[in-house]
């Protein structure tokens, strides 16, 4: 999707899901969906096509909602939404948020229980009046209320990557006060989630960068404003500390900030056993104060007699052991990656054409991309038949005879794992694509046993190469299903199945934590985005964040060998 068209595609949701709540159309919320799903598809941004009156002849966008858009898109504002949201009470929109919760369930939920927000709907599970609604039950109230626990306890921390586009923004405003700065804190870390924002500046006028920083136009409240720190809270909800040191401190003082506490305490006990005294300011000698290291991490870790420990370790997982015996693995990074085998095309719900893709992993320095559309029974992604699948499996012959591209374009599939483990093409038909991720869309509700033979069926297919986001865990809006990680990273070695390490930033899957338990079990990994639009090849960042949080070395992972190689591993 181009970006600037973000906020156009959520207004025309919400005016289909509004109209979807209070029921009074049949037909108008499908309409807005599919201009919603039009602008989202859009290679350009939106105001062009209006620029040019392009704008009332693209599918579904009638003269209604050109207007509409025009409107927003003019003044920033549209007078029908106002109206809409004035219809409706203020806190029923919230309750979109829950996996288990559309639209129609919320109009019911407002129109037979009356009720009208998160708190009273949880009320109304626990008094079991939710079960007595037609067609509800109690495994339903059951899994409503488990989805409320569940946005509850993860409402608050916000996606790594919505830190990196404001931190960025932040750093940009900040610019011309210093020349020394950095994100720290969980965000330097990597971690999936973050709470907040800190940011360390070095400079000699704090006043001035304090000014600076508070006139961010996106702040909306401003906590405290002092010498060496400020906190401000910005219009999204999230929390910016930030920190004015001395150039002498600026290593001391990273460290210390980018944390992780646990990682923070090792270190000052291991200064201390050491006759040293470790703060934010220094790492100074006990009794004299004399300075010994401070100005960059680097000196810090050197004189304690540490390796450099990159952020994404600094957890208290055993790196500052592995560090002192000279033992931390070099650690997988940008440069080793040389193919991205996850990606959706416009043949499936992707929005960029498949030359979009190739074009923008050529511009990545790519050896080889794989386009891994859906298959056929995923109908709301507009899964590709049979025939589609020989079809594109026909063009994508033609693009690498063409000679066009210096990179290869590998045919895959991301195929449906069904139920009962099978997947959704026959073997004839997946023995003629490159690879196969197999991925689980459907009935994430299973019981245990259930869903671990399923994985495990569908892992005995000798065409499966890949599981794709094994866990299916989407971050703030549904938890992993359950299964035996055990059994499946077992038979995942054995069957020489690849796991995948998805960057798709709401889904990073696998974590941190399962990388570890899976390279215990010696399986292999890949690196992939899932990317649906061209600019999503960028995403390859977060599975690689996921990767050094995971202490993974490039030879953990598939895709950091070139063409060849990579072929005999996909064999
Ligand atoms: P978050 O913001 O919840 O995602 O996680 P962090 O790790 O960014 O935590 P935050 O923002 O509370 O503090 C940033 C860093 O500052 C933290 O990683 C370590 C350091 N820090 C904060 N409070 C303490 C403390 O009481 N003791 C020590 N040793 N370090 C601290
Ligand atoms: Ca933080
Ligand atoms: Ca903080
Ligand atoms: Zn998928």
């Amino acid at each position: 999707m181009d970006p600037t068209n973000g906020p156009v595609v959520s207004l025309l949701n919400e005016i289909a899901d509004i109209l979807e709540i209070t029921g009074t159309d049949r037909f108008r919320p499908i309409a807005y969906r599919r201009a919603a799903r039009t602008i989202e598809a859009l290679p350009k941004s939106v105001s062009d096509y209006i620029a040019d009156g392009s704008i009332d002849e693209l599918p579904g966008v009638g003269e209604a909602i050109s207007q509409k858009i025009r409107e927003f898109v003019g003044t920033g504002k549209l007078d029908y939404i106002e109206k809409l949201r004035k219809g409706i009470p203020p806190g029923l929109l919230e309750l979109l948020n829950l996996q288990e919760v559309g639209p129609k369930t919320v109009g019911r939920l407002y129109m037979e229980l009356h009720i009208t927000s998160l708190d009273e709907l949880q009320r109304a599970c626990e008094e079991h009046r939710v079960r007595s609604l037609k067609g509800f039950g109690e495994k339903t109230e059951e899994r409503i209320q488990q989805s409320i626990q569940f946005y509850r306890g993860s409402s608050t921390r916000f996606l790594l990557s919505k830190g990196d586009e404001i931190a960025a923004d932040l750093l940009k405003h900040l610019s011309g006060m210093s020349g020394m700065m950095a994100a720290a804190g969980s965000l330097r870390r990597r971690r999936e989630t973050i709470g907040d924002i800190d940011i360390i500046v070095v400079s000699s006028e704090p006043d001035s960068v304090m000014d600076r920083f508070v006139s961010y136009p996106d702040v909306s409240v401003v906590y405290s404003k002092g010498e060496t720190k400020s906190s401000v809270m910005l219009n999204s909800g999230l929390q910016v500390d930030l920190r004015v040191v001395e150039e002498k401190s600026y290593g001391a003082a990273l460290l210390y900030f980018t944390g992780s506490k646990d990682h923070n305490v090792e270190l000052r006990n291991l200064a201390i056993g050491k006759g040293l005294k470790l703060n934010e300011y220094a790492l100074t000698r006990r009794g004299t104060d004399e300075f010994v290291a401070g100005r960059s991490e680097k000196d810090v870790y050197d004189a304690l007699g540490l390796q450099y420990i990159e952020p994404e370790l600094r957890e208290a997982r055993g790196e500052i052991d592995a560090a002192a015996a000279g033992k931390l693995p070099v650690l997988i990074s940008e440069k080793d990656i040389k193919g991205d085998i996850h990606c959706h095309t416009n043949w499936t719900d992707g929005s960029s054409p498949i030359e979009s893709m190739i074009d923008a992993a050529a511009e990545r320095g790519y050896a080889y991309i794989g386009i891994s559309d859906h298959s056929k029974s995923s109908k709301i992604t507009k899964g590709l038949s049979d025939e589609q699948m020989e079809k594109q499996i026909g063009r994508i012959e033609k693009i690498n005879a063409s000679g066009k591209y210096d990179l290869r374009v590998l045919c895959g599939s991301e195929v449906e794992i069904h139920p009962d483990g099978k997947l959704d093409y026959d073997n004839d038909l997946l023995s003629r694509l490159d690879y196969v991720i197999g991925s689980v869309h459907t009935r994430f509700n299973m019981e245990k046993d259930e869903m671990t033979g399923r994985l495990l069926t569908a892992m005995s297919n000798d065409y499966l190469t890949v599981l794709g986001h094994p866990t299916g865990r989407q971050i703030g809006t549904r938890g992993s299903y359950t299964f035996s990680a055990e059994k499946v990273f077992d038979t995942a070695r054995e069957k020489r199945v690849l796991l995948e390490i998805n960057g798709s930033p709401e889904r990073l899957d696998l974590n941190d934590q399962l990388i570890i338990e899976a390279a215990k079990h010696d399986c292999k990994f890949v690196l992939n985005t899932d990317a649906h639009h061209f600019t999503s090849l960028s995403n390859m960042k977060y599975a690689l964040s996921m990767a050094r949080r995971g202490w993974l070395t490039a030879n953990d992972a598939a895709n950091t060998q070139g063409y060849s190689e990579f072929l005999k591993i996909i064999a």
